[in-house]
Protein backbone atom coordinates (compact mmCIF):
# COMPACT_ATOMS: atom_id res chain seq x y z
CA UNK A 1 0.00 0.00 0.00
CA UNK A 2 3.19 2.37 0.69
CA UNK A 3 4.22 1.67 -2.55
CA UNK A 4 0.98 3.16 -4.12
CA UNK A 5 0.92 6.34 -1.70
CA UNK A 6 4.63 7.22 -2.98
CA UNK A 7 3.55 6.07 -6.67
CA UNK A 8 1.22 8.71 -6.79
CA UNK A 9 3.34 11.56 -5.16
CA UNK A 10 5.04 11.15 -7.82
CA UNK A 11 2.82 11.36 -10.37
CA UNK A 12 1.18 14.87 -9.04
CA UNK A 13 5.07 16.01 -9.01
CA UNK A 14 5.44 14.95 -12.73
CA UNK A 15 2.43 17.14 -13.38
CA UNK A 16 3.14 20.30 -11.40
CA UNK A 17 7.12 19.95 -13.23
CA UNK A 18 6.35 18.57 -16.17
CA UNK A 19 9.38 20.04 -18.18
CA UNK A 20 12.36 19.71 -15.63
CA UNK A 21 11.41 16.10 -14.15
CA UNK A 22 10.02 14.42 -17.35
CA UNK A 23 12.77 12.02 -17.69
CA UNK A 24 12.81 11.47 -14.10
CA UNK A 25 8.78 10.62 -14.27
CA UNK A 26 9.01 8.17 -17.62
CA UNK A 27 11.72 6.21 -15.63
CA UNK A 28 9.31 5.91 -12.50
CA UNK A 29 6.52 5.16 -14.48
CA UNK A 30 8.41 1.96 -16.08
CA UNK A 31 9.43 1.08 -12.73
CA UNK A 32 6.09 0.51 -11.25
CA UNK A 33 4.27 -0.72 -14.43
CA UNK A 34 1.84 -2.94 -13.67
CA UNK A 35 -0.61 -5.82 -15.87
CA UNK A 36 -3.58 -8.26 -15.01
CA UNK A 37 -4.70 -11.54 -16.51
CA UNK A 38 -8.44 -12.42 -15.93
CA UNK A 39 -8.15 -16.25 -15.66
CA UNK A 40 -11.47 -18.00 -17.92
CA UNK A 41 -12.60 -21.61 -17.32
CA UNK A 42 -11.05 -24.20 -19.91
CA UNK A 43 -10.82 -27.78 -20.08
CA UNK A 44 -14.53 -27.97 -18.84
CA UNK A 45 -13.31 -26.70 -15.24
CA UNK A 46 -15.11 -23.65 -13.14
CA UNK A 47 -11.91 -21.84 -12.44
CA UNK A 48 -12.04 -18.24 -12.87
CA UNK A 49 -10.15 -15.67 -10.70
CA UNK A 50 -7.28 -12.23 -11.61
CA UNK A 51 -3.90 -12.51 -11.49
CA UNK A 52 -1.90 -9.09 -11.19
CA UNK A 53 1.63 -8.31 -11.87
CA UNK A 54 3.79 -5.02 -11.20
CA UNK A 55 7.24 -4.49 -11.44
CA UNK A 56 9.33 -3.71 -8.25
CA UNK A 57 12.89 -3.42 -9.36
CA UNK A 58 14.14 -6.50 -11.29
CA UNK A 59 11.20 -8.40 -9.82
CA UNK A 60 7.79 -8.91 -11.11
CA UNK A 61 5.40 -8.80 -7.30
CA UNK A 62 2.21 -11.42 -8.43
CA UNK A 63 -0.85 -10.74 -6.41
CA UNK A 64 -4.06 -12.75 -7.88
CA UNK A 65 -6.92 -14.99 -6.27
CA UNK A 66 -8.31 -17.91 -7.67
CA UNK A 67 -11.54 -19.49 -7.21
CA UNK A 68 -13.21 -23.04 -8.36
CA UNK A 69 -10.07 -25.43 -8.06
CA UNK A 70 -9.62 -28.77 -6.66
CA UNK A 71 -8.34 -28.49 -3.37
CA UNK A 72 -4.40 -29.25 -3.19
CA UNK A 73 -1.89 -28.07 -5.47
CA UNK A 74 -1.79 -26.67 -9.07
CA UNK A 75 0.59 -25.42 -11.50
CA UNK A 76 0.93 -22.01 -12.32
CA UNK A 77 2.72 -20.63 -15.24
CA UNK A 78 3.46 -18.14 -17.95
CA UNK A 79 2.43 -19.75 -20.85
CA UNK A 80 4.23 -17.98 -24.70
CA UNK A 81 1.52 -17.06 -26.13
CA UNK A 82 -1.29 -14.69 -25.09
CA UNK A 83 -4.32 -17.04 -27.14
CA UNK A 84 -6.82 -18.65 -24.89
CA UNK A 85 -9.23 -19.72 -26.90
CA UNK A 86 -8.88 -23.08 -27.08
CA UNK A 87 -11.24 -25.36 -25.17
CA UNK A 88 -8.50 -26.42 -23.56
CA UNK A 89 -6.15 -23.87 -23.79
CA UNK A 90 -3.70 -25.99 -26.14
CA UNK A 91 -3.70 -22.29 -27.77
CA UNK A 92 -1.26 -20.75 -24.80
CA UNK A 93 0.76 -23.04 -26.20
CA UNK A 94 4.62 -24.50 -24.03
CA UNK A 95 5.57 -22.35 -21.20
CA UNK A 96 7.31 -18.86 -21.73
CA UNK A 97 11.19 -20.03 -22.05
CA UNK A 98 12.76 -17.11 -23.44
CA UNK A 99 16.13 -18.47 -22.68
CA UNK A 100 15.61 -21.83 -23.89
CA UNK A 101 16.18 -23.81 -20.85
CA UNK A 102 14.68 -26.99 -19.49
CA UNK A 103 11.88 -26.88 -17.75
CA UNK A 104 12.39 -27.20 -13.22
CA UNK A 105 12.02 -25.52 -9.90
CA UNK A 106 11.02 -22.02 -10.00
CA UNK A 107 13.74 -21.67 -7.76
CA UNK A 108 16.82 -23.00 -9.46
CA UNK A 109 19.35 -21.77 -12.24
CA UNK A 110 17.56 -24.34 -15.21
CA UNK A 111 13.94 -23.74 -15.45
CA UNK A 112 11.28 -21.41 -17.78
CA UNK A 113 11.31 -18.07 -17.13
CA UNK A 114 7.63 -18.78 -17.21
CA UNK A 115 7.82 -21.70 -14.68
CA UNK A 116 5.84 -20.25 -11.04
CA UNK A 117 5.34 -22.09 -7.87
CA UNK A 118 2.53 -24.03 -7.59
CA UNK A 119 -0.65 -22.75 -6.35
CA UNK A 120 -2.94 -24.04 -3.26
CA UNK A 121 -6.89 -24.22 -3.27
CA UNK A 122 -7.89 -24.77 0.21
CA UNK A 123 -10.73 -26.86 0.84
CA UNK A 124 -12.81 -24.71 -0.89
CA UNK A 125 -11.15 -24.33 -4.09
CA UNK A 126 -9.91 -20.79 -3.36
CA UNK A 127 -5.94 -20.03 -3.92
CA UNK A 128 -4.17 -16.63 -3.55
CA UNK A 129 -0.86 -15.92 -4.53
CA UNK A 130 1.04 -12.93 -2.59
CA UNK A 131 5.03 -13.32 -4.25
CA UNK A 132 7.78 -12.07 -6.70
CA UNK A 133 9.10 -13.39 -9.19
CA UNK A 134 12.51 -13.11 -10.77
CA UNK A 135 13.15 -13.45 -15.02
CA UNK A 136 10.18 -11.70 -15.93
CA UNK A 137 9.22 -8.34 -16.66
CA UNK A 138 6.45 -5.78 -17.99
CA UNK A 139 8.69 -4.12 -20.05
CA UNK A 140 10.14 -4.06 -24.07
CA UNK A 141 12.96 -6.67 -23.61
CA UNK A 142 12.85 -10.77 -24.44
CA UNK A 143 11.36 -11.61 -20.72
CA UNK A 144 8.50 -9.42 -21.46
CA UNK A 145 5.08 -11.39 -20.32
CA UNK A 146 2.81 -8.52 -21.60
CA UNK A 147 0.07 -10.30 -24.33
CA UNK A 148 1.52 -13.51 -23.16
CA UNK A 149 -0.70 -15.69 -20.78
CA UNK A 150 -1.29 -17.52 -17.34
CA UNK A 151 -2.07 -20.77 -17.49
CA UNK A 152 -3.15 -23.38 -14.14
CA UNK A 153 -3.59 -26.81 -14.58
CA UNK A 154 -5.23 -29.41 -13.00
CA UNK A 155 -2.60 -31.25 -11.18
CA UNK A 156 0.86 -30.07 -9.11
CA UNK A 157 4.18 -29.34 -11.18
CA UNK A 158 6.25 -31.75 -10.45
CA UNK A 159 8.89 -29.25 -11.19
CA UNK A 160 11.25 -31.53 -12.93
CA UNK A 161 9.29 -33.73 -15.90
CA UNK A 162 10.01 -32.20 -19.15
CA UNK A 163 8.50 -30.09 -20.49
CA UNK A 164 5.94 -29.14 -18.23
CA UNK A 165 6.39 -30.80 -14.98
CA UNK A 166 3.51 -33.65 -15.60
CA UNK A 167 0.66 -30.84 -14.39
CA UNK A 168 -2.06 -32.29 -16.63
CA UNK A 169 -5.12 -30.23 -17.93
CA UNK A 170 -5.10 -26.52 -18.51
CA UNK A 171 -8.28 -25.27 -16.29
CA UNK A 172 -7.52 -22.01 -16.45
CA UNK A 173 -6.00 -19.65 -18.86
CA UNK A 174 -6.09 -15.71 -18.86
CA UNK A 175 -4.14 -13.15 -21.28
CA UNK A 176 -1.71 -10.92 -19.45
CA UNK A 177 -2.73 -7.54 -20.84
CA UNK A 178 -0.95 -3.93 -19.58
CA UNK A 179 -2.91 -1.96 -16.99
CA UNK A 180 -3.68 1.55 -17.53
CA UNK A 181 -0.76 3.96 -15.93
CA UNK A 182 -1.41 5.07 -12.67
CA UNK A 183 -4.31 2.22 -12.48
CA UNK A 184 -5.30 0.11 -8.73
CA UNK A 185 -4.35 -2.35 -10.88
CU1 LIG B 1 1.48 -24.40 -17.64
Amino acid sequence: MKVHNIHRTARIACLVSATTLLAACASMEAAGSKASATLEPRSGSKVSGTVNFQAVGQKLRVEGRIAGLTPGEHGFHVHEAGDCSAPDASSAKGHFNPAAKAHGHHGGAERHAGDMPNLVADVYGNATINGEVTLLSLGTDANSILNRSVVIHADPDDYKSQPAGNSGKRVACGTIRAAAAGSRY
